[in-house]
């Protein structure tokens, strides 16, 4: 069924796609799979985008399709038992990039798992960060990005973390559609997180949670 999944939403088809992910969520179906289905979906999206066979319509529906799907599968993660107080984290997409679907995957799968999350949004400049550091006072900042423009952004964000006197403060983490290791050694931030459990394994890690 989740062959279905990808088909429907790469080829658009809303409602079929909302009915399947339910009827998955129903049958007992492994959540985190059924949003690897979707995630696997935008990558056919974003290819057809860049083969210009869809435009920004079908993006702007993907991304509409898919924050819809994320909802579906909320309520199905469990908390995890041991819940509250294992460490604050804050997240944001940088400056220039408004993509927020997995950041906000990441937030959440944080939050289930007992980690305080300050969410910055979208579009977050560098001294935001700064300040939402000496404010909140996280141990592990989540820089989150899309565009190959958020490169230089979140090499910016930790240079800015760095010239405030905070880098020793906070553990930096990033990840987002193409970034990589390569990107992380140039953004000078401490690790890359392919997905949002590597987001939660990372922060665990390094608050001594594991
Ligand atoms: C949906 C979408 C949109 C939606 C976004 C809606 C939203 N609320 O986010 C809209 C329509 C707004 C959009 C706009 C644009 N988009 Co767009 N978009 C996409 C698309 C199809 C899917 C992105 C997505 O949500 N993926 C699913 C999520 C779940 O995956 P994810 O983000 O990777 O997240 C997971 C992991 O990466 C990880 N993760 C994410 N963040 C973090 C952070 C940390 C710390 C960690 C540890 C892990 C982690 O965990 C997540 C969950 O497991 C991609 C194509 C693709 N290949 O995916 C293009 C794509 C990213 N977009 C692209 C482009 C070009 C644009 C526009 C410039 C188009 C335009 N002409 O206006 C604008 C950009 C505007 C801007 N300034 O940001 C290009 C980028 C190309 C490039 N090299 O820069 C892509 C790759 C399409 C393509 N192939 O050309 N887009």
């Amino acid at each position: 069924m989740s062959k279905e999944l990808v088909n429907a939403i790469a080829e658009m088809r809303e409602q079929e796609a909302l009915k399947l992910a339910k009827e998955m969520v129903e049958g007992g179906s492994d959540p985190m799979a059924i949003l690897d289905a979707a995630r696997e979906a935008m990558d056919i999206v974003g290819r057809r985008y860049e083969e210009e066979t869809y435009f920004l319509p079908e993006l702007i529906l993907a991304g509409v399709m898919l924050e819809q799907i994320t909802d579906i599968v909320k309520p199905e993660v469990t908390r995890a038992p041991e819940v509250e107080g294992k460490g604050k984290v804050v997240m944001g997409t940088v400056e220039g990039d408004i993509h927020d679907i997995g950041k906000n995957i990441v937030t959440f799968m944080l939050d289930v798992n007992g980690f305080e999350v300050l969410d910055l949004g979208v579009d977050v400049p560098a001294e935001k960060f700064v300040e939402a550091i000496k404010d909140f006072q996280p141990q592990v900042v989540g820089l989150s990005g899309f565009l190959a423009l958020a490169f230089d952004a979140m090499k910016g964000t930790v240079e800015a973390i760095k010239t405030a006197g905070l880098r020793d403060k906070v553990k930096i983490m990033i990840g987002g559609g193409q970034i990589s290791d390569d990107v992380k050694k140039y953004t000078g931030a401490d690790a890359y997180g392919q997905d949002a459990m590597a987001g939660v394994s990372l922060a665990k890690k390094w608050v001594g949670a594991e």
